[in-house]
């Protein structure tokens, strides 16, 4: 799915395996959005109980709209993971923060995530000012997340100042890292979904392919090997995903940087650095697909792709056209 795709199948076009559904099935959409870094692709692996979205400590991990799906016999929540919300000094940046502002659109409730952990400053009002023009009459839970990091002398003086930023509906104590809060939270939001169709199979988590969450493992290794401007200089692309016959999986991919010299940073003295990014990634790759992965990594520069229209298509950054329904 790309972003510039509708989010749900039209109910008409549902398959018949999904229509034995009982008749009070409930379903609805969850968007996530936050501030980069706050914590919304862990929440999501944490609420699903396994790992379909890229995680690093560096800000803008996210850049396209990925669903988790949570279903039982009687419900079915479709979380979006959104890209944070942040002011964008280069196009991949404007098109992740219209990804991300697209997703109020299609949700039954909001989930806002914060770190309650810092003090809010300038970017969280900005935030929250987005969130109030954005909302429409959308319920809204306030997330205030990484709760294992406050400190016990600044704890209330922290909830008080993130729960002054958004008018919300209910607010939550909550660590997305160690899983407080989050059966409660998942409690909360089953009461909130209005009747609807099962629009996935139960046993779907994501609707993701291989490649797709390949590129992301690969991505996140990057992210977290990777310092300063080179995380955010880096797109990947899968060129071959083989399933072998003897039950090995072949996957090539393409790293692209914007200059040669993040090219020569990426590959390392000696190709140190890529051999690390490769090994984390095939490692990771194996455990999710259960099968071998042979993973061969290649850096290429596609100069300053991030702010190449052209280019950012060509890589899947689109942003969600502005009729879609
Ligand atoms: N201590 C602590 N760390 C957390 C918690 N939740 C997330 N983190 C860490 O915060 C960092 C960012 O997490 P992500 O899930 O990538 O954050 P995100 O909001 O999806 O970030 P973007 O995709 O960049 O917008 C990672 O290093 C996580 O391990 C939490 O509850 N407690
Ligand atoms: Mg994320």
């Amino acid at each position: 799915m790309t972003d510039s795709q509708p989010l749900l199948p039209n109910p008409d076009d549902l398959d018949s395996v999904f229509e034995d559904a009982p008749e009070d099935h409930h379903s609805g959409v969850v968007a996530v959005v936050g501030r980069p870094n706050v914590g919304k692709s862990t929440l999501i692996n944490r609420i699903l109980g396994q790992k379909i979205a890229a995680v690093s400590p560096k800000p803008q991990t996210t850049r396209k709209r990925q669903l988790g799906i949570l279903s039982d016999e009687k419900t079915q929540m479709i979380f979006v993971d959104t890209p944070g919300l942040h002011l964008p000094r280069t196009r991949l940046g404007e098109v992740m923060v219209k990804v991300a502002e697209n997703a109020f659109r299609d949700a039954d409730v909001i989930l806002v995530l914060q770190d309650v952990s810092e003090m809010p400053d300038r970017a969280d009002q900005h935030m929250a000012e987005t969130v109030a023009r954005l909302r429409g009459e959308t319920p809204l839970l306030l997330l205030l997340n990484k709760a294992d990091l406050l400190s016990k002398a600044k704890r209330l003086e922290l909830i008080a100042a993130h729960s002054a930023l958004i008018a919300y509906d209910k607010a939550m104590l909550v660590s997305a890292l160690n899983g407080d809060g989050v059966d409660e939270l998942v409690k909360e939001l089953i009461a909130r979904m209005p009747l609807g169709p099962r629009y996935f199979p139960v046993d779907q988590v994501s609707e993701a392919n291989m490649r797709f969450i390949a590129a992301e493992i690969i991505r996140e290794k990057v992210l977290l090997h990777t310092e300063q401007e080179i995380p955010h200089s880096v797109a990947v692309e899968i060129e071959g995903y083989r399933e072998l016959e003897d039950g090995r999986t072949e996957i090539d991919a393409l790293l692209y940087v914007e200059r040669d010299t993040q090219k020569g940073i990426l590959i390392g003295k000696g190709g140190e650095m890529i051999k690390k990014i490769g090994t984390d990634a095939r490692k990771e790759l194996r455990d999710i697909s259960g099968t071998s992965v042979h993973l061969e990594l290649h850096v290429k520069v596609l100069k300053n792709w991030r702010s190449d229209p052209k280019l950012l298509q060509r890589l899947g950054y689109t942003p969600p056209s502005e009729d879609e329904s």
